[in-house]
């Protein structure tokens, strides 16, 4: 048997107000092909499905179109919900898509949901574990202590009716860390994974036995504690900090029991997201733009801004996200204790001198009329 796992498709996000929603039907479209050229037997889709809880009409068109394709193929589906994803929404019409083979768990409702597959070797157990808080599974089990995410995943395993002489897959979208290893973020997970804190994170052991999970929830493609527990990452690029991690999907094929093979294989977007540095000129020398359809972070050494620099750059690259500085200024901004800077000096003077650092000359008295102006309506100055 053959699977292909995917997570955190995000589908009708914008990045930089940048709507995403061609690059994701770009990808949805090479996940089609991958499907055909592999012989995939099922796919796997480990949450975050939409990027919000009312997803946008175009998402909710591109989804209905990507599960019409596998339908189609007669590909088994598999959906989770993530944190992302409203539980009530992903569940509509989830009977129906039974018909389909295509398996929705968006809410755990006191049964970890379970399909039973089969192939040559034998039975392949695949379960579906929704995102779950604490608070939702103690709802369903009063007498037990549940109290943090890792007490809620064991008490859903446990009164699962897990047989572990067979073969089993998980999908489950939580941040899960090994006992050693760094959990390397990707960036565009969303504030509730930045701040996650160690209560949060669910221990690798919680999963021994089963012979793959499928997780999604952190955006950079990596396993965690063994080579078949894995994130398969965000199918695209959705921050900065993503810029330099490339992103794949894994193939999973099971032979018999104990038999587990992953394949990575890389996505190539539609347009790249990258970052570039340097200073104007030499950036947009002819001889150095390439793919000019990418989106673009710049950041900038030139040591004197730019007027209109955005403007500049998206007559180059049209797709230009953001544009930032790295010169002497912003180095000695990095050092600067505010609170001592300001101390004992008028709104005015903070003002001009801020002024002087960030352009390297004083302010006009035109200039200095409007920052006052605006600070009294603001309610800074009286
Ligand atoms: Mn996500």
């Amino acid at each position: 048997m053959k699977l292909l796992h995917i997570a955190d498709l995000h589908l009708g996000k914008t990045v930089n107000d940048f709507n995403m929603i061609e690059d994701q039907e770009y990808i949805l479209n090479q996940l089609l092909d991958i499907i055909r050229e592999q012989k995939i037997d099922a796919v796997l889709i480990a949450g975050d499905v939409y990027d919000r809880s009312i997803p946008s009409e175009e998402a909710v068109k591109l989804l209905d179109w990507f599960l019409c394709q596998l339908a189609g193929m007669h590909t088994e589906t598999f959906i989770i919900s993530g944190n992302h994803d409203s539980d009530e929404r992903l569940n509509f019409g989830s009977s129906l898509f039974e018909i389909n083979n295509i398996h929705i768990a968006a809410k755990y409702d006191g049964t970890l949901y379970e399909k039973e597959c089969s192939d040559e070797f034998g039975k392949v157990h695949i379960w579906l574990l929704p995102f779950v808080k604490a608070s939702q599974v103690k709802h369903f089990y009063p007498d037990e202590k549940i109290e943090s995410y890792d007490d809620a995943v064991r008490a859903v395993l446990a009164h699962a009716n897990l047989d572990f002489s067979q073969r089993n897959i998980l999908a489950a979208h939580q941040f899960v860390a090994g006992k050693s290893e760094e959990i390397k973020l990707g960036g565009s997970e969303g504030a509730s994974v930045q701040n996650v804190g160690t209560v949060e994170k669910i221990g690798t052991d919680c999963f021994d036995g089963f012979d793959y999970v499928a997780l999604g929830h952190i955006h950079s493609p990596q396993q965690v504690g063994r080579e078949t527990i894995r994130y398969a990452g965000s199918l695209l690029k959705y921050s900065l900090s993503e810029a330099d991690t490339a992103k794949s999907v894994p193939v999973v094929t099971f032979g018999e029991k104990g038999e587990v093979q992953v394949e990575l294989v890389e996505l190539k977007p539609r347009r790249d997201l990258r970052h570039i540095k340097g200073k104007m000129k030499q950036l947009l020398a002819p001889e150095n733009i390439i793919s000019p359809e990418d989106y673009i972070y710049v950041t900038l050494t030139d040591e004197e801004p730019v007027n209109n620099a955005m403007d500049i750059f998206r007559q180059y690259y049209k797709n230009t996200m953001q544009i930032t500085y790295d010169n002497a200024h912003t180095r000695e901004m990095e050092h600067v204790d505010i609170a001592k800077v300001t101390e004992g000096k008028t709104y005015s003077e903070q003002i001009s001198e801020f002024y002087r650092m960030m352009y390297g000359t004083d302010i006009s008295n035109e200039e200095l009329q409007i920052m006052e102006e605006v600070a009294r309506e603001a309610g800074i100055t009286e």
